[in-house]
Order: C-alpha cells, then sequence, then structure tokens
C-alpha cells in the first residue's frame, strides 16, 4: 500500500460506534470503489462513494463513503486502488469514553492556582500559578467603598484559554455547559472517574471540577451593589512562559450588564442543579440564589452597561453589545429556580430562536434550561412554542448536514469554528432526548467525526487523539513545558479567515474557511483552545459516551 495518500480520505481517526453509521468522505473528482481492508489486508468490504460534490467553503470536491455495513470490531484501512490508503479506521462498540474523559480532564489541566502534581497531571505535572489572592480593583471598577487599588483576593477558576486571564462572560457559558451535561447524563457521571485531587468524594467528578471553577466566578460580584466585574486580568497577554513565571499585577475590571446577566443566569442555574447535592456543598445552593438575585437587581437598574476596555488594558474583550439574550437567559433561570413570576415577562419580551449559543449569544441556554422543567409551563410560556421552535431549528441544522459534501451542519467558519460544530453536536443530543428519534444521535455522531479528522484540513482538532492530531496549539503551558505532546484533551478552535496573518508574512494560509488552518503556536485566530470551547466538546463527547454505554 504504498504511498500513502492519507489525505484523500478523510475519516474520524479515534474511532467509528460499531453499531452506528459510519462514512469517511473521500477527495476525488469522479466516484470511487473504495476497499476496507482489515490489519493484515484482507477485504472486508468494498464500497462504492457517492457522486462527490463541490463545497464552497473548501474549494474542493468530497464524495462519501458509507462503510456502516461492517460492524465487526477491529482495527481496519479504507484503499483505493494499489496506492491509496487513509489513516487506521477503528471500529469500536464504545469509542468515545475515553476521550470523553479527556475533555474534562482538560479543564483541570487549566486551573489556576494549585499545582498539577504528576498523580493527575502524569507528564504535565506544573508548579502553580496565578492564586490571585491579591487582585487590584483597576480603576474601572472603583467604587467609594472598593476604590482603585483596593486589594481583594479572587482565587481559583480555570484559565480562559491559551492566556491566563479569567472572564466572566465566557465562563458562564462554560460552567452551564458543564453543569447542563451533567444535569442531562447523571447516571454516565456516576461512574466517570476524572482522576482528579477530588476523585473518591462524593460528588460526581465532573461536579468537583466545574465547582473548581464556580469557586472563582461566585466572587465576581461586588457585595455593594450586586453587579458583577467584567474580567480579572493582567493588563497585556504574558509571554509564553509558564503559569508560575507570571508575576504581572491582577485586576478586576469594569462591571457591566452582560457579565452581571451572565452571573444572575448561571448562578439560578446552579442553585437548581446543586440542590441535590446540599449534603456535601452546604448552604452553596441557596447563596447561589441569594447572589442571581442580587445580579438581576443591579441588571434592571442598569440595563445597558456595555463593556468598553479601558485604555491600559489589551487582554480579551468579549464585549457584548446585546443584553436581550442575557436578559432572556436569565429571566428563564431565575423563574425556573424561584417561581417567581415578576420573571415571567422578561421572558416574553426576550424570547426569540436564538440559535447555536456563543459567548456573544446565549439566549438558547434558557431554552434548554425551560425545556427541561418538569413542571409544566404557564400558559404564557406555553404559547411561545419554545420545544417547538427549538425542534424546526435543530432540524434546519440537519438539513444543511444533508445538503453539505463534508456532512456537516456548518455553513460559515467565525472564530471557534471547532466549537459551532461541537455545540450543534450537543444541540442535537438535547433533540434526541426531546424525541428519542435517531437522526438526531447520528447526526450528532457526524460532528464528531468531523472534529476527530473527517474534515477539509484532515486533522483531528482534539489533542492527544488521532492519527494527524494537532500538536502546536496556541496554549501556553503547552508551548513553554518542554514537552512535545501538547496538554491533552483540547479542542483547537479550528479554520477560519477571520485574521488571516497571525503568524505573519511567513505563514501563508488557505483563503477557502475550511480549510485556512495551521498547526502553528502563532495562530490565535485558529489553533488556540478555549474553555468556551472545550465545553460543548465535553457535552457532544459524554452525551455519545453515555449513549452507547
Ligand atoms: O472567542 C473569541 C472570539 O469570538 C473573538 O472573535 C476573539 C477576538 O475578540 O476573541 C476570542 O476570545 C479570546 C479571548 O478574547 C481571550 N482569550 C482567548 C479567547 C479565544 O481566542
Amino acid at each position: 500500500l504504498q504511498p500513502l495518500k492519507t489525505e484523500y480520505i478523510l475519516i474520524n481517526q479515534h474511532g467509528y460506534v460499531s453499531q452506528a453509521p459510519k462514512t469517511a468522505l473521500v477527495r476525488t473528482e469522479a466516484p470511487v470503489t473504495v476497499t476496507l481492508v482489515d490489519s493484515i489486508g484482507k477485504t472486508v468490504l468494498s464500497i462504492q462513494s457517492t457522486d462527490p460534490a463541490y463545497w464552497s467553503q473548501s474549494g474542493d470536491k468530497v464524495a462519501v463513503v458509507d462503510f456502516s455495513a461492517q460492524t465487526q470490531p477491529g482495527r481496519y484501512y479504507l484503499t483505493i486502488g494499489d496506492s491509496v490508503v487513509s489513516h487506521p479506521v477503528n471500529i469500536i462498540d464504545n469509542p468515545y469514553p475515553t476521550i470523553a474523559q479527556a475533555s474534562i480532564r482538560a479543564f483541570y489541566y487549566n486551573r489556576t492556582f494549585v499545582a498539577i502534581d504528576s498523580t493527575h497531571g502524569g507528564q504535565w505535572a506544573r508548579p502553580g500559578g496565578h492564586p490571585d489572592t491579591l487582585v487590584y480593583v483597576h480603576e474601572s471598577a472603583a467604587t467609594r467603598i472598593r476604590p482603585t487599588g483596593t486589594i481583594l483576593s479572587m482565587p481559583y477558576g480555570w484559565y480562559d484559554a491559551g492566556d491566563y486571564n479569567k472572564y466572566v462572560v465566557n465562563s458562564g457559558i462554560s460552567t452551564y455547559t458543564m453543569l447542563k451535561v451533567l444535569e442531562d447524563y447523571p447516571e454516565h457521571f456516576a461512574s466517570q472517574n476524572l482522576n482528579i485531587p477530588e476523585s473518591g468524594n462524593a460528588l460526581p467528578d465532573v461536579l468537583d471540577e466545574t465547582l473548581f471553577n464556580l469557586r472563582w466566578f461566585i466572587q465576581m460580584q461586588d457585595p455593594e451593589d450586586g453587579g458583577v466585574y467584567h474580567k480579572l486580568t493582567e493588563k497585556n497577554f504574558s509571554g509564553f512562559i509558564m503559569p508560575h513565571e507570571c508575576n504581572a499585577d491582577r485586576f478586576v475590571v469594569m462591571k457591566g450588564t452582560a457579565a452581571t446577566l451572565n452571573y444572575a443566569a448561571l448562578m439560578a442555574m446552579s442553585a437548581r442543579v446543586l440542590a441535590p447535592f446540599k449534603d456535601q456543598l452546604p448552604g452553596l445552593a441557596d447563596s447561589c440564589l441569594t447572589r442571581a438575585q442580587a445580579a438581576w437587581q443591579w441588571a434592571v437598574k442598569n440595563p445597558a452597561v456595555l463593556y468598553e476596555q479601558p485604555k491600559d488594558i489589551t487582554t480579551g474583550g468579549y464585549g457584548d453589545n446585546r443584553m436581550d439574550d442575557e436578559f432572556y437567559w436569565a429571566a428563564c433561570e431565575m423563574w425556573l429556580t424561584t417561581g417567581n413570576e415578576q420573571f415571567i415577562p422578561y421572558i416574553t419580551k426576550n424570547y426569540k430562536n436564538w440559535g447555536v449559543p456563543t459567548w456573544g449569544n446565549s439566549g438558547t441556554l434558557g431554552t434548554l434550561s425551560l425545556m427541561k422543567s418538569s413542571n409544566p409551563l404557564p400558559e404564557a410560556l406555553e404559547q411561545l412554542n419554545v420545544k417547538g421552535n427549538y425542534l424546526q431549528m435543530v432540524d434546519s441544522l440537519l438539513a444543511n448536514e444533508q445538503n453539505a459534501p463534508y456532512r456537516i451542519s456548518l455553513t460559515h467558519f467565525e472564530w471557534g469554528s471547532n466549537s459551532d460544530v461541537a455545540n450543534h453536536g450537543m444541540l442535537k443530543l438535547i433533540a434526541y432526548q426531546l424525541t428519542n428519534d435517531a437522526k438526531y444521535l447520528h447526526s450528532a455522531i457526524n460532528d464528531a467525526d468531523y472534529l476527530l479528522g473527517r474534515n477539509a484540513t484532515g486533522f483531528s482538532f482534539v489533542t492527544g487523539f488521532g492519527s494527524k492530531r494537532v500538536m502546536n496549539i496556541h496554549h501556553r503551558p503547552s508551548a513553554a513545558d518542554g514537552i512535545e505532546e501538547p496538554v491533552p484533551g483540547f479542542l483547537s478552535g479550528g479554520p477560519n479567515t477571520v485574521v488571516l496573518n497571525d503568524c505573519g508574512e511567513g505563514v501563508v494560509r488557505d483563503t477557502f474557511p475550511a480549510k485556512s488552518f495551521v498547526d502553528e503556536t502563532c495562530s490565535y485566530s485558529t489553533n488556540e483552545i478555549a474553555i468556551n470551547w472545550n465545553a460543548p466538546l465535553a457535552y457532544l463527547l459524554n452525551g455519545l459516551a453515555a449513549q452507547y454505554r
């Protein structure tokens, strides 16, 4: 089988489910016959591809190869003639548990403050950094009681991404998604062992990991008035050094409506999701609710305080200029947790089909929570037809997928495009929970296949998994630790054309969006990692792992 022209055949390099549909893609101008061979070269299946179709996003033609008929677990290869062979094709009863676990362990590796020890971190053990027990109030956040330079202690929390800062707006959606996957798949998490320091205590490991972030998040409220700081940050992004080598001052910056509503929403949701664990976490759910109420009141009094980046701060902006999605999300959570009718008008006024969730568009999170409610909705909410509209939105994602040569629902590549694919997968799994219709489950598998190699770049985008996997993520510890393999379990942001020259003149990127990606540390716009990207990945992979257990 020489030479190896693996790029012609695009597969999920991690593994296919033995009892589910299995597809690969072939880059070809005309239909081809593809052979599935076993590890000693014996033909087990001969497959005729579909007619190739052109995709304007990738600038190439691909044909679909469906090898679902092979249900026997094992290691195989897809071949064309005697010169083209794929990466190994793994067929497994449930390929997801290990990678699902890694997608959550990635958050452990991104903890601030604590050291990552070798028992839990293996070769990626490192000293702790950024204790955040000494944080200054920036002048943009100063009040009479907390004037500029006041010292606060706000420890714990995850680093946002490849940088070392902590941002409320982005942390809120990430934490929500992690609590949501726990809420939706409790049995899966009852037995999952993440090998983190808290493993073995009475809580599910995913909750322990999420609490590590929540314990920081909860502190971002100004106790005087209930408003919430936009971020906890250094003035400028640090160099590519290890966490413990950083010694730049840290600040809390400007209170704003988006951060405050995001906080109200997450705190109210936490009060609900944590309630069953009140024996292990005494008082926590109650205090989340008290804080949610104070934040809500601040936001009602200050409904349009937009975040403005102060002149001396250059780290991530996460500046969100629309508040109606946050008002909707927060009102949904507040109503669900308190049952107080005062929130209903905020829900009805701001309801719409908010679409795929992102840090700047969080409305659908409220819808996901509403749909999970076990109590019947009051008439005013029933009339919104939330569930019907939701399923219609997911159906349109499925229609996109059917029409797309690459068999995904993505039609437009934004910064963090891979997280949109992962979020599609999450939305589809939730549609599957609501309907039990396998078409949603199978479409979510296609999203996982894409992320794990069946895409226009040929890369598996999850560190540590896949034959041709990303190695040079824009992640300070991975770049500075002297270890060849990047920290595992992280989802690379993925192709897009937003910043074509992030690596300077020396690196030329493809101008087709689906191929505009480089596996270089410098490519912050295509190869960074982030908690809001890993969270839907964790949802998708753990949901699939739960499905095939
Ligand atoms: O995910 C964010 C993306 O939507 C924005 O277009 C981009 C530029 O503002 O910023 C991304 O978020 C980055 C954040 O600002 C700082 N930490 C790293 C994040 C991922 O790149």
